[in-house]
């Protein structure tokens, strides 16, 4: 897997949300999976479009905006057209499938309406795919599901059995993207190392979270990197995307040459 380039890999995906950030990877060149962790949803929309052109994926949390209202929604997926990005909403489902379903399709949110990527906790077992599933009942846009197997935040409960079984149970439905992890976890190159917890030194912030560098994590299988603070807290945020942009693909490059 790691030695495989985007497009040849995009061949060997079950999944066609997968297949697509594939492709939209290799052709825009960059790995970056911008967290705009914001509470208000103008600020999100001036970062996706200062940003939109070079990265693969938004990541959003939608339960901390507090003006949230479907004309956001609409905004950002024209955006997210305009500049070929994919939305992802890190909603970390994790109950039992029923709830779930529910979770994704109704509410105030109707995520699976939009969020062409969720994330899932794999800890209640195989009913969470099936409750994606089911929620999906009705659409027929290409949807991704991360399983999130291994946290970045220190103290993280997804180790040993854990984090072998995520795996296993997971990697062979046609609705997992790839992983959430820190460590190259998976043999399969249909699938896609998502890895969080990246700035460009490592560092901690006071809340258990913890930095690696992107070297680091691209070395140790990130396909897909997430940002949040490293840029929405940068003085010039463009600077900082493409400066982010510009090493992750640079040591992406570096991979796929060894060997
Ligand atoms: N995230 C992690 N670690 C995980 C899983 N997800 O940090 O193991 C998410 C957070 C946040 C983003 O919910 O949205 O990735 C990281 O943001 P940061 O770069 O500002 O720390």
């Amino acid at each position: 897997r790691l030695t495989q380039n985007f497009l040849a890999r995009a061949k060997m995906t079950k999944n066609a949300a997968a297949a697509k950030l594939f492709r939209l990877m290799s052709e825009k060149q960059t790995t970056l999976c911008l967290a705009a962790d914001f509470t208000k949803s103008q600020e999100i929309i001036d970062l996706a479009n200062v940003a939109g052109q070079h990265i693969a994926v938004l990541k959003i949390h939608v339960d901390i905006i507090e003006d949230f209202d479907k004309n956001f929604i609409q905004q950002l997926k024209s955006i997210a057209t305009k500049y070929n990005f994919l939305i992802m909403e890190d909603r970390k489902f994790g109950d039992i499938g029923q709830t779930v379903s529910y979770q994704y399709r109704n509410g105030i949110y109707n995520i699976a309406e939009w969020a062409d990527l969720i994330t899932v906790h794999p800890v209640s077992g195989k009913g969470v795919l099936q409750g994606i599933k089911q929620g999906l009942h009705g659409i027929s846009e290409d949807r991704g599901v991360f399983i999130v197997a291994e946290m970045s935040s220190e103290g993280a409960l997804t180790t040993g059995n854990y984090l072998t079984s995520a795996v296993s149970d997971s990697k062979d439905s046609d609705l997992t993207s790839g992983f959430v992890c820190q460590n190259n976890i998976f043999d399969d190159a249909g699938l896609i190392q998502l890895t969080p917890g990246v700035k460009l030194t490592k560092s901690t912030d006071n809340l258990g979270q913890q930095y690696n560098t992107p070297q680091n994590v691209v070395g140790k299988g990130a396909d897909l990197v997430v940002v949040g603070r490293g840029i929405t807290q940068a003085n010039d945020k463009l600077s900082a995307v493409l400066e982010y942009k510009k090493v992750l693909w640079e040591a992406y490059e570096t991979r796929i040459k060894q060997e």
